[in-house]
């Protein structure tokens, strides 16, 4: 795929091999391995509980491991060591809810975590970062982000085709998580920022994604707007 000309304007002013771009690059790819690595394990639990869509979720936490490998892979090509303790304590609140509504079955919860919020963080950092990222992450990136479409798009559908019963459900597990990812935003603000990554873009991004998702999955515009105003509260 070619540069468009605002990404080789963008990319020819960044210098990716300076301390500070590297020392920040060291926590958010770690936080991306790490994703890529609790959403391949997240995929086959939600397998273990969906045993009619097993297929089609160990499929999706194929993607995740491949993910994962590239995300790796652009480490090494800017000779950076992911931080992964800190990678790992970023992503304990939401990996501990996870694993709580997985060992009651708790489908709904376990969808909107993995295949709403954090899929929709996914779609948001991964477009953000396309435009300011070094040539080599870009392209496994971009290959990237075509993925998390498909993984969204599996929750969204199982969570329309039983709307009605997993409402409430969704509505808890929304003011349980949304304002975790607030927090976890926080956490990366300065980071993205060297990385060319402005945090309200993010947000936006993320807002758009996820209200849309909401949308298609069968909730009103009022609820989308109560279910949105719960982040905010971090
Ligand atoms: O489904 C997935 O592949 C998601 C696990 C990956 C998570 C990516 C989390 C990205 C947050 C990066 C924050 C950068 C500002
Ligand atoms: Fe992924
Ligand atoms: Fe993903
Ligand atoms: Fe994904």
């Amino acid at each position: 795929m070619g540069q468009t000309l605002e990404a080789v304007a963008i990319t020819d002013q960044i210098n990716y091999q300076t301390e500070q771009y590297r020392d920040a690059y060291s926590r958010i790819n770690a936080i991306v391995i790490e994703g890529e690595a609790e959403a391949y394990s997240n995929y086959l639990q939600l397998a273990e509980l969906l045993p009619e869509s097993k297929n089609d979720l160990i499929k999706l936490a194929k993607m995740e491991e491949r993910h994962k490998k590239g995300f790796t892979a652009c480490g090494k090509n800017l000779n950076v060591t992911p931080d992964m303790d800190f990678a790992e304590k970023f992503f304990a609140e939401l990996h501990s809810n996870f694993q709580k509504a997985f060992a009651t079955k708790d489908i709904v919860t376990c969808l909107l975590i993995q295949s709403l919020i954090i899929e929709c963080f996914a779609i948001a950092a991964y477009n953000i970062y396309i435009p300011v990222a070094d040539p080599f992450a870009r392209k496994i990136t971009e290959g990237v982000v075509k993925d998390e479409y498909l993984h969204l798009n599996f929750g969204e559908e199982w969570l329309q085709e039983h709307f009605e019963q997993s409402k409430a459900n969704l509505e808890q597990a929304n003011r349980q998580n949304l304002p975790i990812v607030w927090k976890m935003l926080n956490q990366v603000e300065t980071d993205a920022k060297v990385l060319g990554m402005e945090k309200e873009a993010l947000v936006e991004d993320f807002m758009i994604q996820y209200g849309e998702s909401l949308g298609k999955i069968g909730f009103s515009t009022r609820d989308i707007m109560k279910m949105s105003a719960m982040g905010l509260v971090a």
